[in-house]
């Protein structure tokens, strides 16, 4: 028997699977959801939302006592942690843990007799988290692009024009506006090295996944870029963890883990990576060809790339594959948010709005179009204020489910082109995935059959397949026996669909610069910032 464990700290929730690698089973499956399961952080959806211009934070105290939770709970359910041969994990991107000098000390030292929050809770330099879906570092991006010789010198050197939810950008405020928090940082992790940390007992390095989502890797390197790092903030070099592959171990489990949640002390540690590199490992798609697209909080396309190439428009993004070389991502913040609005604005469940996008309206939504940018777009970099429709009409439930489903596709087809990737198939991942109505509108638009794959999230999986891999299984196997797209449940496009769309792209192209161009972030972020 071989077990690994695979976590994902997700926008909303923390959650966990056991693979037996040798059986090709799932034998435990779990998770804690932030917002019903700890209510106490007022934090129905993971992150706060009282915050102002922009900022979107998350408390780290309710990561680390979801932890806790999460492996009590399992725990008490018969789960037994000794069996584990190896942990890994994934974390949301790009958001930043800041921790003060003496964090290493703090973990080590931890007592199984208390818990992660309340031995950490003063450990933290920054008591907030800003997570992926901030947007309030535009100055900083302006100024770290200035610095270095402009956007596409950032794009060169990064994969990715500076941005805002990228953690140097995040930083550097941090830097500007507490300037005592930032002198009195030890050390600044993602999402993802900061679980990886508490795991192994002592800060421990970014792998080049989750590493490229900064602005502040050099991608050809693999490892910190001297002048990213210097424009960014004064001192950071010595504040950042060193940048590592994605299979690197690190060390046995920490004490903790042992003595309080019965982890076997010979149980090793593999660094974590972001969610999105680690779905591409767990959808099967680490090998150039298949494309991806993840139906999460955000909605993201992704696939591996045989080499990397940047978005001219600078939208998009290249993050290193964990299973070597690179891979291309772009990103929608308007996803499962958008989606969830529509549905409670009609009071619908998620069975109804089903129905509504797959029966009742017909394709290309007799023109109505929406802009469905509910929060500030990433992709693109719109602030609308809210959706907006291309008529006043008084809405059905059916036009409007349609309306936001063709208006996040369209944008997403018109955004995707610069791949130069022509899928056959396109899979689907995500908690939407499941959504039929969802899947046809997306085979519909892209021209080709989806695909869901027969055990779900793909993020957490793919956690415990990197795992499994840097014990030294190999991934090919693994994704032969986790990454079988489910049968019978492949989605055609309907006839004539592909056409349609086609011709509604360019409408709906046009409709979109013709709302953004009014707004101050509706320029290519490969320009200079206004
Ligand atoms: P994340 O990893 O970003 O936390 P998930 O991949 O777990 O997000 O997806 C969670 C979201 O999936 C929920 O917020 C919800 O909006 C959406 N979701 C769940 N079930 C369905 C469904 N049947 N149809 C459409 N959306 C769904
Ligand atoms: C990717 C991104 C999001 C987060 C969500 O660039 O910002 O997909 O990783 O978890």
């Amino acid at each position: 028997m071989s077990l690994v464990l695979g976590l994902d700290s997700s926008t909303q929730s923390l959650s966990a699977v056991i693979l037996d690698t040798a059986k090709g089973t799932v034998v435990a499956d779990h998770a804690v959801n932030f917002g019903k399961d700890l209510p106490q952080y007022e934090q129905p959806h993971g992150y706060d939302e009282s915050g102002v211009r922009g900022e979107v934070h998350a408390n780290p105290l309710m990561w680390l006592e979801a932890l806790d939770l999460l492996l009590g709970r399992m725990k008490e359910v018969g789960v037994d942690f000794s069996q584990i041969t190896a942990v890994s994990g994934s974390g949301q991107q790009h958001g930043s843990v800041y921790l003060k000098k003496g964090f290493e000390d703090r973990l080590a030292g931890l007592s199984p007799d208390r818990s992660l929050k309340d031995q950490l809770a003063d450990a933290f330099s920054r008591a907030s988290a800003p997570i992926w879906m901030d947007s309030s570092t535009t100055a900083e991006c302006a100024e770290i692009a200035d610095a270095v010789g402009g956007p596409a010198v950032v794009c060169a050197k990064s994969g990715s024009v500076a941005v805002e939810r990228f953690t140097g950008p995040q930083i550097r405020k941090f830097f500007k506006e507490d300037p005592e928090g930032y002198a009195n940082t030890g050390v600044i992790h993602l999402v993802s090295s900061f679980f990886a940390s508490l795991f192994a007992g002592k800060s421990v390095a970014i792998d080049h996944g989750d590493g490229a989502g900064m602005n502040l890797m050099n991608l050809a390197a693999g490892g910190w870029d001297d002048d990213l790092v210097a424009a960014t903030a004064d001192g950071l070099g010595a504040k950042l963890p060193q940048c590592a592959p994605s299979h690197t171990r690190c060390g046995p489990v920490a004490r903790y883990f042992v003595e309080k949640h019965g982890f076997s002390p010979d149980c090793a540690t593999v660094v974590w990576s972001g969610d999105n590199p680690c779905s591409l490992i767990g959808m099967g798609a680490a090998q150039p060809g298949k494309v991806v697209i993840s139906l999460g909080t955000s909605d993201t396309l992704f696939a591996a790339m045989p080499e990397p190439r940047t978005d001219p428009k600078g939208f998009g993004h290249v993050f290193g594959n964990p299973a070597g070389g690179y891979m291309s991502l772009i990103c929608f913040k308007n996803g499962s948010l958008a989606r969830e609005a529509v549905k409670e604005e009609f009071s619908l469940d998620w069975s109804a709005f089903e129905r509504e996008s797959l029966a009742k309206s017909p394709i290309g939504n007799g023109g109505f179009k929406m802009l469905p940018f509910y929060e500030p777009e990433i992709t693109p970099a719109v602030d609308t204020g809210g959706p907006v429709f291309s008529d006043q009409r008084e809405r059905s439930p059916h036009e409007t489910v349609r309306a936001v489903l063709e208006g996040q596709f369209l944008n997403m087809k018109g955004h995707s082109d610069w791949l130069g990737v022509d899928p056959e198939r396109i899979y689907l991942t995500g908690g939407a995935s499941e959504n039929d109505g969802i899947a046809q509108v997306i085979a519909n638009v892209f021209g080709v059959p989806v695909e869901r794959l027969e055990v779900p999230g793909s993020a957490t999986i793919g956690a415990a397949m990197r795992a499994a891999h840097a014990l030294g299984d190999d991934l090919r196997d693994l994704e032969s026996k986790f990454s079988r797209p489910k049968e019978g449940r492949t989605i055609s496009p309907q006839a004539g669909a592909k056409e349609r769309y086609d011709e509604s792209l360019k409408s709906f192209m046009v409709f979109l610069a013709d709302v953004t161009s009014g707004t101050s972030k509706g320029h290519s972020p490969l320009m200079p910032r206004p």
